[in-house]
């Protein structure tokens, strides 16, 4: 199956950390790394007082299942040093599932697909240049992204 990651970054040397979760990730038996969006640096989102992120997203081929990813994805965080303070807090690496081909999940653990994508340019804005019409694996995200406010755009600042 295909999935979506969105990676998100903002301690330490962020173009190396998103290069260091996408490494990892395609180290991993079951996961295959197919494209990867430019990377943009971005202003917080949520909780403003905390420096600018790096933010990528990712399209993945997976024999995984959602749960054995989820499990994944945190896993390569601890092993990065993740610490949790608070919500929405600085982090060195997140690695979030933002959808995952054909399923849909709402426990506490796992919510998919995820349910901020609409909200949040900093998906959104690379989630375009991986599916040009915001149609991402049967899920269209393109009215989210035509009432996105200019500015939000214009934020985003292409890296790589
Ligand atoms: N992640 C959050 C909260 N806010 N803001 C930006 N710009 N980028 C993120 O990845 C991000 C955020 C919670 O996961
Ligand atoms: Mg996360
Ligand atoms: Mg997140």
């Amino acid at each position: 199956m295909k999935a979506v990651l969105g990676i998100g970054t903002n301690m330490g040397d962020r173009a190396d950390n998103i290069n260091s979760a996408t490494e990892s990730l395609s180290l991993v038996p079951g996961i295959k790394v197919l494209r990867a969006s430019h990377t943009y640096e971005t202003e917080p989102w949520g909780y403003t007082d905390q420096p600018n992120f790096y933010n990528n997203v990712v399209e993945i081929e997976t024999t995984l299942s959602p749960e054995a990813l989820l499990g994944v994805c945190l896993g390569i965080e601890a092993g990065m040093g993740r610490v949790r303070q608070f919500r929405n807090g600085p982090r060195v690496i997140d690695v979030d599932v933002l959808v995952y081909e054909g399923y849909k999940s709402d426990t506490e653990e796992l919510q998919l697909p995820h349910p901020r994508i609409g909200e949040r340019a900093f998906v959104l804005v690379p989630l375009k240049d991986l599916y040009e019409d915001l149609n991402v694996l049967g899920i269209s995200y393109k009215k989210y992204y035509e009432d996105m406010s200019n500015t939000d755009i214009a934020n985003k600042v292409k890296k790589s």
